[in-house]
Parts: C-alpha cells; sequence; structure tokens
C-alpha cells in the first residue's frame, strides 16, 4: 500500500522547489536543467479536519499527526529528472525519467505558468513562452513512451491473439504491469479509444498511441500546477489556461512557500502553510517587512494560501479518490487495543469494502473476518460495503 505521487515538468520549472516545500526536505535546486538527476524524494502530507473535533476526544496519532484538528496524513512524494521533448526516444534524462515514474499513482506537472523558460527549461524573455505548450507535450511525451512499449511485439502478439482466440486487453495488462496501470484501467480506454478489442491486429499507431493518452489519463493522472505564479506574466497565462482546464490547474508559488517557512524556522513569523495564515511575530528587517507585504498583497490575498499543499490534497482526495478510513478496536472510545484514541487513518480507494479493508490492515483480519461495525453508530457493516470519507470502522473477526 502507500501512495506515491510523481513531481514532473521541464526542467527548473519548480520541481525540486515545490518538493522541498510539501516535505520540508533541502534537495538542491538550481537555475540551470538537470539539476535532479536521482529522483529527490519526500513525505509529503494531505490534511483533513481530524475526527477528534467532532467526537470532541483527544485522540493520540501514530501513523500521522494532529495539529489544531487538522490530521496530517502523509504521502511519498518523488521528483524526478526533468523532462525535455523526445525523452521517449532517450534524450535528456529520458528513459530515466520515464521509468521512474511508473510507480507514481498520480503526476503533479510543476509548469512554469509565467512561460520564461523554453521547452528545453532554458531562459527566455518572460512571457514569451506558452505554458499551454508544456502540458500538451508532456502528456504526449509519456503516451508515446507508453506506446513505445506496446509496439516492441505488436506484430507478432496481436497475430497470435487472432489465431488462438487471445485477448488484447490481457496483452496490454501485462506489458503495462510495471506501471500500476490496471486491466480495468485498459479496459475502459480501449472503450474511450473507441477501438474494437476483436480486432488489434488492423489497429494504426495513432490508434495505438490513442489508447495509451486515454490509459494515460485514467490509471496515471496529471494535475497541474502553475507554478511561479508570484511573476508579472503569470496571472494572465493562469487565466487563459484555467478557462481550459477548469480545476485541474491550481495557481502556486513553491518559492513563496520555502520564503515562508524559513522566515518560521527563524521564529520571525507565524505561518500555515494549509491554511495561508500568516502573522508577523518579531524581529523582522525592513527587506523582510517589504517581502511579506508583497506575498500577502499578490499571492495570500487573491488565491489564499501557496497552492503547494491544495495541489496535493486535489490529487489524492479528488483527481484519484482516496478517503481516508480510521480503524479502531474499541468503538465506545474510538481507540486501539493499547487505549490510543483514533491512532491511525488509511487512504484507501473510493468503492474499497469493509472486507477488502480488513485485508489492507493485516492478512489474518481478512482470513477471519465475520463483519465490521461502524463505530459512529455502533452499527454492523456486511462485507460488501463500501466505506465512506472519514469511517471510523473495526473489523470483527474470529479469533
Ligand atoms: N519566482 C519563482 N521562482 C521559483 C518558484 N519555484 C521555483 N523557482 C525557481 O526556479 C528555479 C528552478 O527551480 P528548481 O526547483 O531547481 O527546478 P527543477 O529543475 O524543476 O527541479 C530556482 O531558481 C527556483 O528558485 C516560484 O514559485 N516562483
Ligand atoms: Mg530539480
Amino acid at each position: 500500500m502507500g501512495v506515491l505521487v510523481g513531481i514532473v515538468g521541464k526542467p527548473s520549472s519548480g520541481k525540486t522547489t515545490f518538493l522541498n516545500a510539501l516535505c520540508g526536505t533541502s534537495a538542491k535546486t538550481a537555475d540551470y536543467p538537470f539539476t535532479t538527476i536521482q529522483p529527490n524524494q519526500g513525505v509529503g502530507f494531505v490534511t483533513i479536519p481530524c475526527a477528534c473535533q467532532e467526537l470532541n476526544v483527544t485522540c493520540n496519532p501514530n501513523n500521522s499527526e494532529c495539529i489544531d484538528n487538522v490530521r496530517k496524513i502523509p504521502v511519498k512524494v518523488i521528483d524526478v529528472a526533468g523532462l525535455v521533448p523526445g525523452a521517449y526516444e532517450g534524450k535528456g534524462m529520458g528513459n530515466q525519467f520515464l521509468s521512474d515514474l511508473t510507480q507514481a499513482d498520480i503526476l503533479i506537472h510543476v509548469v512554469d505558468i509565467s512561460g520564461s523558460l523554453n521547452e528545453e527549461g532554458e531562459t527566455v524573455d518572460p512571457g514569451s513562452h506558452d505554458p499551454m505548450k508544456d502540458i500538451h507535450f508532456l502528456e504526449y511525451e509519456i503516451a508515446a513512451w507508453m506506446r513505445g512499449i506496446l509496439i516492441k511485439d505488436w506484430g507478432r502478439a496481436t497475430r497470435k491473439i487472432k489465431t488462438e482466440k487471445g485477448n488484447i486487453l490481457d496483452f496490454v495488462t501485462e506489458k503495462f504491469t510495471g506501471l500500476k496501470i490496471t486491466k480495468s484501467h485498459i479496459y475502459e480506454a480501449i472503450k474511450k479509444a473507441e477501438l474494437d478489442p476483436s480486432n488489434a491486429a488492423e489497429w494504426t499507431e495513432e490508434d495505438i498511441l490513442n489508447l495509451c493518452i486515454n490509459a494515460q489519463k485514467i490509471g496515471k493522472p496529471i494535475i497541474i500546477a502553475a507554478n511561479k505564479i508570484d511573476r508579472p506574466t503569470s496571472k494572465d497565462n493562469f487565466e487563459r489556461i484555467k478557462k481550459e482546464l477548469g480545476d485541474t490547474i491550481i495557481p502556486t508559488s513553491a518559492l513563496t512557500d520555502i520564503v515562508l517557512s524559513n522566515l518560521v524556522n527563524q521564529g520571525k513569523i507565524n505561518y500555515t502553510s494549509e491554511s495561508g495564515k500568516l502573522d508577523s511575530k518579531s524581529d523582522i528587517l525592513p527587506k523582510e517587512e517589504e517581502i511579506l507585504k508583497k506575498i500577502k498583497t499578490e499571492i495570500l490575498e487573491p488565491y489564499k494560501t501557496t497552492g503547494i499543499f491544495d495541489t496535493l490534497n486535489k490529487a489524492v482526495f479528488d483527481v484519484i479518490h482516496l478517503i481516508p478510513i480510521y480503524p479502531v478496536a474499541d468503538v465506545t472510545h474510538f481507540s486501539d487495543n493499547d487505549g490510543k484514541v483514533l491512532p491511525d487513518v488509511f487512504l484507501v480507494k473510493e468503492g474499497t469494502t469493509i472486507k477488502e479493508f480488513a485485508g489492507i490492515i493485516h492478512q489474518d483480519l481478512l482470513k477471519n473476518f465475520i463483519h465490521g461495525i461502524d463505530a459512529r453508530n455502533n452499527r454492523k457493516i456486511a462485507d460488501k460495503h463500501e466505506l465512506k470519507f472519514g469511517d471510523i470502522v473495526r473489523i470483527v473477526a474470529a479469533v
């Protein structure tokens, strides 16, 4: 189990800064391409209002944290080598990039929304590059790479499927096993691409690319961080592209988040990344005062937050539809066997049944599963019952 979020984008768009802001890490960032060769990793947090407040109990978090009634649930984040056009053919750090992201459940595409870098990540006149191009090209690169994996044995495989009455779905599923793309994703992608599964031998290269574009959208969705929103040329680009993409693009300023965190660490301000709440405290230099004023009027007033945590929350809860579930052993006290109250929260796929959840916690619980109990109302839950966002449940198993 465990969710993995991949941060992708062209060189110098701010991927590593984004990771550092999300995870409180200090991986190297710079203004020249390919600073990141090995993937940087960290642990970020998605947040939900903790059930402790609603239930009026004091919780004892174990696998997560609770700060001011906000439960912070860890998710793994990786930042991979910058992606340049032609990566699927091995250009730049292409192959490295693509194989690093195979295990990701969702991708955050960090885009330089100010349009100040060309497609290779080199500095150009501010506003002269259209960030929409980056968005299209990243989708294309990933799909083209996936197509490359499929077409290796395509001819032989499809002929064999035809003579032996095999199934194209099984072939594609097997090819994509390492990519965390499942059979049901592929089934859906074939349908969306309007391809006839009974004559895969006749599919053109374009058909296969179309299948891959859909498989990526379903199996490895992308959410866009419109980064460097603090720069003068960003706002117009953001508004134009948002009209086209709607809620899947979020304005962010990773650098602003880092600047604020540094001031927090020096004890000069109080600031919560998740809510964007900022108060000055003490010993602020005139220069810092000026920066803070600018951050308030240009970022926090129009956009509320620096967008970093919004992007992660949205990715995990709205795009891949995970839901947080609290397992407990004692439904009266909402505690585990050691008396710890609401110790753990698990992120599971929407649609997970109580019995499947038992298996996620422990194989023995699944083997000996009898039923579940909803701790909020003490009612029995039958095995096929699907869990809801924020459920607190006990698994009853034979001992
Ligand atoms: N103005 C501005 N600069 C940023 C922002 N995020 C990152 N940068 C700068 O962009 C440059 C490249 O950042 P880096 O994180 O190394 O990019 P990467 O190559 O995508 O990992 C650095 O100089 C960062 O300070 C942002 O939100 N606003
Ligand atoms: Mg980097």
